[in-house]
């Protein structure tokens, strides 16, 4: 199976690495570690997307607005200001897909126009113009499913069944960008570990991950040091990675194509031994 990234391709016939990069200051993990007196340093952006690439991340994921609860939000402007120069950056100097997680469609255009080979909208395009804009740039694009909003979703997520209640939004979002004009081949599922769910919610997505790739659609897993590893281990953020990788191995038997981590080095490793075990 393979995805058109653009100018460059990716195999996802084995599961694969996107790494995160948080261009934002308030991220929950990585937020601000690339700012030199409150400026966005494109040198230690570059430094860490090498990184990055160097331990085996095929694509990486650039986001310039930080979806944690309590964030600030942010302008379009300074979306843009975080997300642009950084895509252009990477995608000149690195052999790598850049994804650009938003929801907005002036920078969904703007990525796309400046090397962007993927896009990932935890809002699954449902802002005004998303749609349309993911259109026409001929990209991948992928679907992530959120109840409520990022200030408020973790208030009090509510399902009668959690697993049922995504895949039925995740099939029908994909329906309306197949219908906009996005084709079935370029639609990635993500269930939206974290976003509007509680613990036992995500661990019930968790068990039945098979019913989204079931879909015949790549998934994305990103659990990557989240909270849900937290309550379960009692763990700060700063210590969650034996939690982040059982729960990316878990993925990948399950099916997963596409796992969004912070802790990339480590991840590949499970994967090169999920890999040598399965032959
Ligand atoms: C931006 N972002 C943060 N967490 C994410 C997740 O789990 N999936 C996707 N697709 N994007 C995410």
């Amino acid at each position: 199976m393979f995805l058109k990234c653009g100018t460059r391709s990716l195999d996802l016939s084995s599961p694969i690495v996107m790494g995160i990069l948080n261009t934002t200051p308030d991220s929950f993990s990585d937020g601000g570690s690339y700012y030199d007196d409150n400026q966005l340093n494109l040198d230690l952006v570059l430094a860490r997307a090498e990184n990055m690439v160097d331990n085996g991340a095929l694509i990486l994921d650039v986001g310039g607005e930080s979806t944690r609860p309590g964030a600030t939000p942010v302008s379009l402007a300074q979306e843009l200001d975080r997300v642009v120069p950084v895509v252009e950056a990477i995608s000149r100097e690195l052999d790598v897909v850049v994804s650009v997680d938003t929801s907005s469609a002036e920078v969904i255009s703007a990525a796309a126009a400046a090397g962007a080979g993927m896009l990932n909208d935890v809002r699954a395009l449902q802002r005004p113009g998303a749609l349309e804009a993911c259109a026409k740039t001929n990209l991948p694009v992928c679907l992530m499913h959120m109840q409520g909003k990022p200030s408020s979703m973790q208030d009090e997520p509510n399902y009668v069944g959690v697993v049922e209640e995504v895949g039925e939004f995740l099939l029908r979002r994909a329906s309306e960008c197949h219908e906009a004009g996005i084709d079935s081949g370029r639609i990635i599922l993500d269930p939206g570990f974290g976003f509007g769910k509680t613990v036992e919610h995500n661990l019930e997505l968790v068990r039945h991950l098979e019913a989204f790739v079931a879909t015949g659609m790549p998934v994305l897993a990103g659990f990557s040091r989240k909270s849900m590893i937290g309550n379960v281990l009692g763990r700060d953020v700063g210590n969650r990675l034996a939690g982040s990788l059982a729960l990316a191995l878990m993925a990948v038997q399950a099916g997963a194509r596409i796992l969004r981590v912070h802790d990339v080095a480590e991840t590949v490793d499970v994967l090169k031994m999920h890999e040598a075990v399965l032959g």
